[in-house]
């Protein structure tokens, strides 16, 4: 990728999205288009090629997705399945017909078996069966990413995908049904600290354990992956840290100096055990996380009130 290529980033009001715009423009990146879900309905392929048609940009960056974290996904897997995999079609088969000669494609970590061997080596996958939790979302990016696979091999164009492990950061949802488990802990730890209410419940046993990447870290990785010439067809990105969801709602709790106390909701979720992503790869590469967890996690709690005190959380 080079500074003056003209860069598209699907999905750039997301969290994801968001980081990836800042990160190019941070690095002189300055010829980014874009696109709001009212001016281009991605999931509808006409409209898609259209806009390729039109704008004919040299770099596409695919980080547009239905996301959510357990909740919304355990109810919602024929959604998660439709929507994500119309997205990841027409965004990826759309790019190469227009010519579009680069493009990365942003999955997660949940493409890979529940049962992988820990940490997950991009080898894991389809070696057996998924979580059932986001069985409609894993296999929607695991299209996405085959699909850029094959275009690649058969066609000889540069398209390659990234597994980001949990994310979180600026510009998180903050939707305490559907959304992913870290920004969750800050609403409702901070909710319980305004309130002064005495019990925060959270979901499961506490038990599962999972990775947590900053935002920012994960949009240096992407644009670290564009720079190269021959990136490889799939890397994971995460932090290489695991924590349990016990240890992490502790973490939360002191970062929002709530004092209330924490019961566990076993009538929900956990989800599946324990999803440590393998990042030898990245690493080899030259890349590595810069912001650890206590850190993010203040951070984005600092996001959050900012956020909150504006009107403009997302939930
Ligand atoms: O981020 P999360 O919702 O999704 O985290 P996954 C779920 C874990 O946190 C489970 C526990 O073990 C939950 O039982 N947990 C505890 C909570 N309290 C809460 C709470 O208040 N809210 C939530 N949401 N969880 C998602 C996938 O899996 O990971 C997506 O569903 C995506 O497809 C995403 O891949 C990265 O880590 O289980």
């Amino acid at each position: 990728m080079e500074k003056e290529d003209k860069i598209y980033v699907a999905g750039h009001r997301g969290m994801v999205g968001s980081a990836i715009c800042r990160r190019l423009a941070k690095d002189g990146f300055a010829n980014v288009v874009t696109r709001t879900h009212a001016e281009l309905d991605l999931m509808d392929p006409a409209a898609v090629r259209r806009f390729y048609a039109e704008e004919k940009p040299d770099v596409a960056v695919i980080a547009a997705a239905k996301v959510g974290g357990i909740g919304a996904n355990s109810a919602g897997n024929a959604v998660f399945l439709y929507e994500n995999e119309m997205i990841a079609m027409n965004t990826v088969m759309g790019a190469f017909e227009a010519g579009v000669k680069r493009l990365l494609f942003l999955g997660s970590t949940c493409i890979y078996p529940r049962m992988a061997p820990q940490p997950i080596p991009e080898s894991a996958l389809l070696t057996s069966p998924l979580e059932k939790t986001n069985e409609g979302y894993a296999l929607a990016k695991i299209s996405g990413l085959k699909l850029c696979e094959f275009l690649r091999r058969d066609k000889g164009v540069t398209y390659h995908s990234l597994m980001p492990t949990n994310l979180y950061g600026p510009g998180d949802n903050y939707d305490v049904v559907g959304g992913h488990v870290l920004p969750t802990m800050i609403r409702k730890f901070e909710t319980a600290r305004l309130n002064r209410d005495p019990v925060v419940n959270l979901w499961g046993s506490g038990t599962p354990l999972r990775e947590f990447l900053h935002v920012d870290d994960l949009a240096a990785a992407c644009v670290f992956l564009l720079k190269m010439d021959n990136p490889p067809d799939l890397v994971n990105v995460g932090s290489g840290r695991e924590v349990t969801i016990r240890t992490l709602a502790e973490m939360v709790k002191a970062a929002t100096g709530c004092k209330a106390q924490i019961a566990w909701d076993r009538s929900k979720p956990d989800g599946t055990p324990r999803k440590l992503c393998d990042t030898t790869l990245i690493r080899s590469l030259g890349w590595k996380p810069e912001i650890d967890l206590e850190e993010g996690i203040r951070r984005t709690v600092e996001c959050y009130r900012a956020e909150l005190a504006a009107g403009n959380i997302r939930v």
